[in-house]
């Protein structure tokens, strides 16, 4: 790199040696290809596309429409879906306006909307208070059964029957099983409510065929693109073309929501780059590392537990592990966990665990993943030697 912006180009590179020179164990980020790289930063960041393909307000659309086309035709592929049945939106910036324009175009403002609060795995955009989700829609929460801390099914229903939610969001940035997608289906249909999946978190993990497809029971899937994809930060929305509100499809009032609804011209090279990655995750060494994340969690999470720490609900089937550090005062606290492994080059999250008694600012646990490591190569053996460091830190020996 030699760039004329030599402060920047410090920072960037000060970044680089950061990133390589610590463990990175936050679930949520992974390391992108340079390929990835080469398309974020590529000229298709100078093209104002407003609109769709073959529909938009400026000229000069020639490579923009084959780019953001074969973009949504590469999703379909990668997640094995019909163009009959799905549409593709590959302009949403991020996911979080991905899920509010899903909310603009679905649901009536003041109804509401069923989800996992924050502080049992959920997502702020899951109609949190403090999201605009929360504000202009009412969140009914998706209660967890603090015994097994999973969801419980059985309340969902009868909490779904009764308050009658317009749409049902499940995904989490913090919940470590597998969610029952033909369960909610179920839910939803009893009560009459939309059913989203937000697979942020383990999108990769569906595409590797390591976690349930969530296709087959959802109306509308949202996904982060820069988790376990491995992409460059951006997102997507699939929604069945089939299903209407009045004579419009939802596809079409979901476009309508991201543009002309929320956002202006679409970055076009973060499009290029989703495309990229779309290519990269449609192949066997895509689908052999999204087992080995798995593999590694595991392992990680087994060998905490035998060391004394207590895993929120036993264990991991996707790419989080929750790590209750305070035990109910007989460990340490979330936040001086995570700064006491930053201080050791293992970075994570501090994080609220099921029934959390504590603050979302001090709470009783930290989140773990293996996504970014093993993206570096990682195996069963480095992450016990992890877990025997992450162990021997936060005892203090
Ligand atoms: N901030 C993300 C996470 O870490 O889970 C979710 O948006």
């Amino acid at each position: 790199m030699n760039m004329q912006d030599k402060q920047i180009e410090k920072l960037i590179k000060n970044e680089e040696k950061r990133q390589k020179s610590i463990i990175n164990l936050i679930p949520s980020e992974n390391y992108v290809s340079k390929d990835v790289l080469t398309a974020l930063g590529s000229i298709f960041d100078n093209k104002y596309a407003e609109g769709y393909p073959y529909a938009r307000y400026y000229g000069g659309q020639r490579y923009t429409d084959e780019l953001e086309t074969l973009c949504q035709d590469r999703a379909r592929k990668l997640f094995k879906l019909k163009k009959d049945f799905w549409h593709v939106n590959v302009q949403p910036l991020s996911g979080s306006p991905a899920n509010l324009a899903v909310y603009l175009a679905l649901v009536p403002k003041g109804a509401k909307v069923m989800g996992l609060p924050l502080s049992s795995g959920g997502h702020l955009t899951h109609a949190q208070k403090v999201s605009i989700t929360g504000k202009v829609w009412e969140q009914l929460p998706i209660v967890l059964d603090l015994k097994t801390e999973l969801i419980d099914y059985k309340k969902m229903k009868e909490d779904a029957v009764r308050e009658k939610p317009v749409l049902i969001i499940v995904g989490f940035t913090a919940y470590p099983r597998i969610i029952d997608f033909k369960k909610c289906r179920e839910i939803a249909d009893a009560c009459g409510a939309y059913l989203m999946v937000d697979m942020s978190h383990f999108a990769g993990l569906v595409a590797g065929g390591v976690y349930p497809t969530p296709f087959q029971y959802a109306d509308v899937v949202m996904t982060t693109t820069h988790k376990t994809l491995r992409g460059p930060r951006s997102a997507i929305l699939f929604s069945r073309k089939d299903k209407k509100i009045g004579d419009k499809s939802i596809s079409t009032l979901i476009d309508k929501a991201i543009f002309p609804g929320l956002q202006g011209g679409p970055h076009m090279s973060q499009i290029a780059a989703v495309a990229v990655m779309l290519k990269e995750d449609d192949s066997p060494a895509f689908k052999k590392y999204t087992k080995q994340v798995l593999k590694n969690g595991k392992v990680l999470a087994s060998e905490l537990m035998r060391l004394g720490w207590r895993i929120v609900s036993g264990g991991t089937d996707s790419n989080v592990i929750l790590v209750d550090t305070w035990m109910n005062g007989k460990g340490i606290v979330g936040k001086e966990a995570e700064a006491k492994l930053e201080k050791a080059g293992i970075i994570c999250n501090k994080n609220t665990i099921p029934g959390e008694t504590r603050s979302p600012f001090d709470p009783s646990g930290i989140r773990l993943g293996a996504p970014a490591e093993t993206t570096r190569g990682k195996k069963e053996k480095d992450f016990i030697l992890i877990a025997r460091k992450i162990d021997k830190v936060l005892k203090g020996k």
